[in-house]
């Protein structure tokens, strides 16, 4: 009995480096090296603090590990309006213009796909395109996990009928012999 515990407390350890490996990358902006933009404290903020680019001169530097494969690139970021909204991401070798999807609240903003060819150091720069940007997260997400999540949602749509269904049934090890 205490061999089968053994086991699947390796079993609960390996999916949970597996779901660690598949999750998304989100960097805070203010983490980054911030040059001609001014780090601000924000309390519906990830991390509480966002950038907000005012000069055209504003950028963000850095750089992250990513394995070869394609990404889905995008914001968490607020903007006044469709004047004041636009921010330049280069990740790798491509360069995306990006804007939130809806106007003065803070939410996701359009995405742009990065293919990755070579595992190693990637390089980040955020440049303004456009003053008046409020930018809070940059999210790096695998296409693969994408997948994987939109699979989920539709396996957790499918059961329509009957009563409500148990939103979080995690299943716990039991710790019986
Ligand atoms: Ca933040």
């Amino acid at each position: 009995m205490k061999k089968n515990l053994m086991l699947s407390l390796l079993a609960v350890a390996a999916i949970a480096i597996c779901s660690n490996l598949a999750k998304a990358v989100e960097i805070e902006v203010e983490s980054l090296a911030i040059s001609n933009a001014e780090v601000k404290d924000c309390n519906e903020a990830s991390g509480g603090k966002v950038v907000a680019f005012e000069d055209p001169k504003a950028q963000a530097k850095g750089e992250i590990d990513l394995e070869p494969g394609k990404y889905t690139v995008y914001f968490i970021m607020s903007a006044p309006d469709e004047y004041h909204d636009a921010v330049y991401i280069t990740v790798g070798k491509m360069k995306g213009r990006l804007y939130p999807e809806e106007y003065s609240k803070m939410t996701k903003s359009k995405s742009f796909l990065v293919t990755i060819l070579t595992k190693g150091t990637c390089p980040i720069l955020i440049q303004c395109a456009e003053t008046g940007v409020i930018l809070d997260k940059l999210i790096i997400e695998s296409e693969a996990e994408k997948k994987a999540k939109s699979e989920q949602k539709k396996a957790e749509e499918k059961p329509k009928d009957g009563e409500d269904k148990p939103k979080d049934s995690e299943e716990k090890p039991k710790d019986a012999e």
